[in-house]
């Protein structure tokens, strides 16, 4: 992302919202000015910030449980109202702030503090699938979900992310990038093995690629 700031010339306009969850801590990361939004919120702080001064390039950096869980509401309005942000949303199955609990997209039958003989998807009900719940909706512009378990990944998430600014900067509307990652802490495993699992049972359950390019589709790109 902060590649892509650079890369684009506009970390002196841009602002980033940072949510709840490991990612509270993304202001010590990014250079340059900062919002913290409360649990679940950042998506409606952007649009407030976003429109207050449409000048500025606002992006959110979220986790799961921040966005899929009691931020699903901000999520689905602000892309139903076609807000022009850019949604960073980090998908690792589970919450790792609070210790490793269930998430809206923890796998069938994986393990967590909360479930911890598996995810039990008759009494707990299925993951949500993000990209594919936003495809359905009108206002969003650009859906695409990325992984960052290898140097081929990589270089397509951080392609990805890049065309989620430039369409902002465009005025495109808005554009969320689905970022599946590691959390090797609350998955009780090596990095490497983490990178593995990533590969091995996110990838097949949540399949990587456009999801929706609105533009494209229209031929007015
Ligand atoms: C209103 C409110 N409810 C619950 C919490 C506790 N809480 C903090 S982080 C978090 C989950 C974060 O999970 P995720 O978004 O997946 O981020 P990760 O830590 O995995 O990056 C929860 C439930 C809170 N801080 N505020």
């Amino acid at each position: 992302m902060a590649e892509c700031i650079d890369e684009l010339g506009i970390q002196s306009k841009t602002i980033g919202i940072a949510s709840v969850g490991c990612s509270v801590f993304s202001y010590n990361y990014f250079n340059c000015d900062m919002v913290q939004a409360a649990h679940g919120r950042a998506p409606a702080v952007a649009t407030g910030v976003k429109r207050a001064d449409p000048s500025k390039i606002v992006f959110t950096y979220q986790g799961d449980g921040d966005l899929a869980a009691i931020g699903t509401a901000e999520t689905v309005h602000s892309a139903a109202r076609g807000e022009n942000i850019t949604v960073i949303f980090v998908n690792n199955a589970i919450y790792g702030m609070t210790g490793g609990q269930m998430a809206p997209t923890t796998l069938p039958g994986q393990v967590t503090q909360t479930s911890p003989y598996g995810r039990d998807v008759q009494t707990v009900g299925y993951p949500v699938k993000v990209c594919e719940m936003l495809s359905q909706v009108d206002g969003a512009a650009y859906l695409e979900r990325v992984a960052v378990n290898n140097v081929k990944n990589l270089m397509a998430a951080k392609k990805a992310i890049k065309k989620a600014f430039q369409n902002q900067i465009d005025g495109k509307g808005f554009s969320l990038v689905e970022v599946l990652s590691a959390c090797p802490t609350y998955w009780s495993m090596t990095p490497e093995k983490a990178l593995e699992r990533v590969a091995s049972e996110m990838i097949p359950y949540y399949p990587l690629g456009v999801y929706k390019d609105k533009y494209a589709e229209e031929g007015t790109k």
